[in-house]
């Protein structure tokens, strides 16, 4: 029976990160993961998240991406690893969109660089990119993508290097917080305690954190790779960015250069359109009827995308009813903080989330702007984001 200063439940994106900032700041951090370091069980997988500042989802969250990207430079620096790459991104839809407009609107409010363009400039400077003639695209210079796994791994290195004990294939089972303080979690291994707990489950939110009243949903979220006609040339980050692209019916497709050569293909995915499902329940097969809906979707937008389909790999989403974060200390427990509910949006704010959560652990409070992932909120107004 040892006893740490702070354990820390999950070891995926959110974890990893929080393990870190933990023991970089000298605590002693005991992390369980319940699969293997950066596994593809969750949702941190996949190779690519997009990463983005002029946020259509809410002007709120511009702040914590400017610090996320110090650190995201930081984390490249101190791992030697590839995690982050700039390729310039396009919003893409009607002006009035939820994803123009609302990129437009955190752009103007903080200051951020961007252009907009009309449909003929984007295909000029894009030509993979065929929008129709009433769609127009923000384009943001400092948009990108960021490496899951290789930023997972890179935490857990660093974390382990700064001391960390980080144990794998020990799910959490129970924990406990007892009025008087301190902290007890029991995994099949024995059980263990602590002074404070911070808690990550990822889809595993809704039983772990039950006690926290929020209505989550855990979502089946599908990412395609096709082989795109004519080859990869047209497709490499130098020349084709990553994309959101929001047609008239308000639903939005994702995409990315291609990142990894020409057996890698390039990656796509519908933002919104998954099954309900639980980490049990999610049915991990792909059948060839489901990227024929995606190719269908894209032959328009970007002709050459849907030339071969190579594969698809299923992940999930775990959504709040706004759509925003849950990140806060425990609203009944002072000695726990969570952070879970990204809804789909939240790999790139990784390393800034460990900080805020090492933050809430270490001091109880945060100087980063977090009022909006308050868990309270959704159990009495639970409004959408679009
Ligand atoms: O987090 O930017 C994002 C994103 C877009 C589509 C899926 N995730």
């Amino acid at each position: 029976n040892t006893s740490y200063d702070v354990i820390v439940i999950g070891l995926g994106g959110m974890g990893s990160a929080a393990a870190y900032h933990l023991a970089a700041r000298g605590r002693r951090v005991l992390g369980l993961e319940r699969f293997g370091p950066a596994h593809d069980q969750g949702s941190s997988h996949g190779g690519s998240r997009i990463i983005r500042q002029a946020y259509f989802e809410d002007p709120a969250y511009v702040p914590l991406l400017l610090r996320g990207y110090e650190l995201w430079d930081r984390l490249a620096r101190d791992s030697g690893a590839d995690v982050f790459v700039q390729t310039g991104g396009l919003m893409i839809g009607r002006p009035d969109s939820h994803t123009v407009a609302g990129s437009r609107r955190s752009a103007e409010r903080w200051g951020l660089p961007y252009t907009m363009l009309d449909a003929a400039e984007i295909r000029r400077r894009f030509p993979t990119f065929t929008p129709e003639a009433d769609e127009v695209a923000l384009f943001e210079e400092r948009a990108g993508f960021v490496r899951p796994e290789v930023t997972v791994a890179a935490h857990l290195r660093l974390a382990a290097a700064a001391g960390a004990d980080l144990r794998f294939e020990e799910p959490a089972v129970e924990w406990d917080a007892p009025p008087g303080g301190g902290v007890r979690v029991t995994t099949p291994a024995g059980g263990y305690t602590a002074e404070r707990l911070v808690i990550c489950p990822g889809a595993w939110a809704p039983r772990l954190l039950a006690d926290l009243g929020v209505p989550f949903t855990v979502e089946r979220q599908v990412m395609y790779w096709f082989a795109p006609r004519g080859g990869i040339e047209p497709f490499e980050p130098q020349r084709h960015p990553i994309y959101i692209w929001e047609d008239a019916a308000g639903e939005q497709v994702y995409g990315f250069p291609a990142i990894d050569g020409p057996a890698g293909g390039v990656k796509t995915a519908f933002f919104r359109r998954g099954a309900e499902c639980t980490p049990e329940s999610i049915e991990r097969r792909v059948t060839p009827a489901e990227a024929a809906v995606i190719a269908r979707h894209l032959a328009p937008r970007l002709p050459d995308v849907p030339g071969r389909f190579l594969r698809a790999a299923a992940c999930m989403y775990t959504n709040t009813p706004d759509e925003h974060f849950v990140i806060a200390q425990h609203p009944r427990h002072a000695q726990v903080s969570v952070a879970c509910g990204f809804s789909g949006h939240g790999f790139k704010f990784v390393p800034v989330v460990g900080e805020i959560l090492a933050d809430l652990a270490t001091t109880g409070r945060t100087g980063h702007p977090i009022a909006l992932f308050d868990p309270r909120r959704s159990r009495t107004e639970p409004t959408r984001t679009r």
